[in-house]
């Protein structure tokens, strides 16, 4: 079989002094960590979008990536080539689970009808390799952002012909997921929000969008697709307001319209920071929630303020995530999807590699430095003993909703001013510190 990246091998562990770039330093998918290996707590998955159909252009310039196994044509051949360059990218990566739009792994067409045979055909391309190489599919899902037709949204669009589409192909999509034993389907709204009000019936908007989900949710049971249907929160970019803006509005939706028996959350580091959220922010209101189901782990960038999608080598934030998935005891289904792209300057099919093994690296050394963290448990002592005098009788009553403001005002009365220990965060953050 051709080989599509000679000049790199299959990725190996080989410790944190070795000078190999074609090596892993921290991840190694057999190491046991709280009595799960590695590769179970992980569940790496690699986005097909920016691996292969990322040419790594910006608003003032195109595309720059090497790609010399494709031809640049929109044949569905073309399209299955993509995927066998793929498969051997993840072979050599050690990366188990991926994702992909349809319209990533395979050509839009002049009919929707030709389209889902293009489509058809890959995913039997796809499937065939999943099999071989032993690979699945983390999560799928439908393209409703790129197309014109989707400029003024898609289960927010004003017209009912493009809400059709989008209806179409999302039927189509969450059927290739399930053909292809996918563990979930993931709803980003791409374009489903506004610029401006002068010309939007956001109530409206809102309300096709709930229909359009317990659409999906119908077709979902209809077919017997049993993977968990996952929203991922986003504040702006593409639209100036998102309807799925973070973690708390998207619960309130699903609470709202009747939909959150049926969907999880999927948080983007990246989404999370356009929030003016912390990442472990986001994670912590939908885990409290019993609704954090999948990760896409990526970064932004301090000093520009949109989504640059870049590879998760914060070490700290990874810290931040490792501690919120071990405390819900693992992200199953879900996993941790590199929703992330190479700057622009690394344009060769070799930085694909490093920007994977880095980001695969930086979570390995996490899920440790989480681990330990744990055990030491001065953190977590501190945080119970914050809250102690909740334990005790009237906190308690309150907590279980059987205190009166009578019972309350009885203690403000007859107690000295409360004495608040210190908060201790530098303490706290020193402790961390110490771990990294
Ligand atoms: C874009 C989103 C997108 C989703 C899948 O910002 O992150 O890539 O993950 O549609
Ligand atoms: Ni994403
Ligand atoms: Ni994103």
């Amino acid at each position: 079989m051709n080989e599509f990246f000679p000049g790199v091998p299959r990725i190996s562990y080989e410790g944190p002094s070795t000078k190999n770039s074609f090596a892993f330093r921290h991840y190694q998918p057999g190491e046991k960590v709280e009595g799960k290996t590695m590769h179970e707590h992980l569940r790496f998955a690699a986005a097909y979008w920016h691996v292969m159909r990322n040419p790594l252009s910006d608003p003032f310039g195109p595309g720059t990536a090497l790609m010399p196994w494709d031809d640049g044509s929109n044949s569905v051949a073309n399209a299955k080539q993509r995927v066998r360059v793929f498969f051997e990218f993840l072979e050599k990566t050690g990366i188990d689970f991926y994702c992909f739009h349809d319209r990533d792994v395979a050509p839009e067409m002049d009919s929707l009808a030709e389209s889902n045979r293009a489509l058809d055909e890959v995913v039997h391309v796809l499937a065939a390799e999943q099999e071989r190489a032993g690979k699945k599919l983390l999560w799928g899902t439908a393209c409703l952002f790129s197309h014109p037709r989707y400029a003024q949204g898609a289960a927010t669009s004003p017209s009912l012909p493009v809400f059709a589409h989008a209806a179409a192909q999302v039927k189509k999509a969450i059927e290739v997921t399930h053909r292809l034993g996918g563990g979930g389907y993931v709803f980003w709204g791409g374009r489903e929000g506004y610029s401006t009000l002068w010309n939007t019936d956001m109530k409206r908007e809102l309300d096709h969008l709930a229909a359009f989900l317990h659409m999906a949710v119908a077709w979902k049971k209809e077919i017997g697709f049993t993977g968990r249907f996952f929203i991922e929160p986003k504040p702006r970019e593409p639209s100036t307001h998102q309807y799925d803006s973070d973690a708390a509005a998207c619960l309130n939706f699903l609470r709202e319209y009747g939909l959150l028996d049926e969907f999880a959350l999927n948080i983007e580091t990246n989404h999370a920071t356009l929030a003016g959220h912390t990442m472990r922010h986001e994670l912590t209101v939908a885990a409290n929630a019993g609704k954090l189901g999948s990760i896409d782990a990526n970064r932004g960038d301090e000093l520009i303020g949109w989504d640059t999608d870049q590879f998760p080598t914060n070490l700290y934030v990874a810290v931040d995530v490792m501690l919120v998935v071990l405390g819900m005891g693992g992200l199953q289904p879900g996993g941790l999807n590199f929703d992330a792209k190479r700057r622009r300057e690394s344009h060769t099919p070799e930085d694909l590699f490093h920007a994977h093994i880095g980001g695969m690296d930086t979570f390995a050394r996490a899920l440790k430095i989480a681990a330990a963290l744990r055990a030491d448990g001065r953190i977590a002592d501190f945080v119970k003993a914050r809250y102690a005098t909740w334990d005790a009788e009237l906190g308690q009553k309150v907590e279980r909703g059987r205190a009166t403001l009578a019972d309350l005002e009885k203690l403000a009365l007859s107690q000295p001013a409360p004495n608040l220990p210190s908060g201790g965060q530098e303490y706290l953050e020193n402790i961390v510190n110490d771990f990294l």
